[in-house]
């Protein structure tokens, strides 16, 4: 080492004492010159995990557990419970007859059913009955219990959805708050379906405009938004780069149905070799239909119906699909699109 670099090497130390370091050694991590993200492209097959869940089951109760969750970490983020920088993913099992107990918490999520059918959940006084495929919200400081029991005249049946929540987003910005209800399960005040009904229709009640910044209905149920893909198909071309690609919304607003967290469903159709694109916002997948390839930053990964997969920020995605496809998947877009700072990028090949 000559002087200067000792001289400097000591500096340092020295400083370090004060809490103070050089910005001119880490300036090019600080402001990189575009995303470089430790977050990798991972996938979790549903066939893997499932009877781990299963198994879960016999160590502890929904009850004791207040949420069994498998989480969704990213290697890439090990001990941050991330699937994203900004979002968590897990896989939530309730089994027949059990009660995942009431709580609010300021993170906002969301449920995408997986396997399984007979379980529900209550958000603010209404339940909704979950299918495989719906894609249900719980708002910010919205109470909610999740149960299962079962659907009348069939055998009980664990139920699986992936949870899709702002956790490491809400930590990041030393916000969060949570507490825990008084009884197992939230009073219901509303009929199931009454969100529904009431803005679920391209339609909204004339006196009875809801305030928030969530959408106001709680569940957007699979057959619904399949439909729509399945008309588009008949009816236009696919995109080049995501086949048709439709996001959910908030009717009142037009936006995302929760502030953080936009969702998508699209559709591939078979034999589909989709064009390389990259976007800021990472994302994680949900395989809803056939089996296909993810191309992430050149890692190929080969998915199945239930499978879970992430796509890390600035990462060239490119989706093949060896049959029909449907992906669900949600990302933080609208919060880098509320700070101008959304960016994608398609290429032609
Ligand atoms: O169902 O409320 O996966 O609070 C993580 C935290 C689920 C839930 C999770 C939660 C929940």
């Amino acid at each position: 080492m000559n002087a200067l670099a000792a001289d400097r090497r000591a500096y340092y130390e020295r400083i370090r004492q004060l809490s103070l370091f050089p910005l001119w050694e880490q300036l090019h991590d600080l402001v990189p010159q575009e995303p470089a993200s430790p977050c990798v492209p991972v996938l979790w097959r549903f066939a893997d995990v499932k009877p781990l869940l299963m198994e879960s089951a016999g160590l502890i109760t929904a009850e004791e557990a207040v949420r069994r969750v498998l989480v969704l970490e990213n290697p890439g983020l090990a001990g941050r419970s991330s699937a994203t920088q900004s979002l968590y993913a897990g896989l939530q099992l309730i089994m027949p007859g059990e009660i995942a107990p009431a709580h609010r918490h300021v993170q906002s999520a969301l449920r995408f059913i997986v396997d399984g059918r007979g379980a529900y959940t209550a958000v603010d006084g209404e339940r909704t009955t979950m299918h495989p495929g719906d894609f249900i919200i719980t708002p910010a400081w919205t109470w909610h219990d999740h149960g299962n029991e079962g659907v009348a005249g069939e055998s009980p049946e664990p139920v699986i959805w992936l949870d899709g929540l702002d956790v490491p987003l809400v930590r990041f910005l030393d916000a969060g708050f949570a507490e825990n209800g008084d009884e197992r399960t939230h009073a219901l005040t509303r009929r199931e379906g009454t969100s529904f009904a009431r803005y679920g229709h391209n339609m909204v009640p004339v006196r009875h405009l809801h305030r928030g910044a969530s959408s106001p209905i709680f569940s957007y149920p699979y057959s619904r938004s399949r439909e729509a893909l399945a008309s588009l198909q008949q009816r236009e071309a696919p995109d080049a780069w995501e086949g048709w690609k439709l996001r959910y919304v908030h009717p009142l607003t037009g936006g995302a149905p929760m502030p953080t967290i936009a969702t998508y469903l699209q559709l591939l159709p078979r034999g589909f070799r989709g064009k390389g694109a990259r976007a800021t916002d990472g994302a994680i997948y949900s395989v809803v239909e056939g089996r296909g390839t993810a191309e992430i930053a050149g890692q190929r990964l080969d998915f199945a119906p239930k499978d879970t997969f992430v796509v890390p920020s600035w990462a060239t995605l490119r989706l093949h699909a060896e049959q029909d496809v449907v992906l669900f998947s949600y990302s933080d877009r609208p919060v880098q699109e509320a700070l101008a700072m959304h960016r994608e990028q398609r290429l032609d090949h």
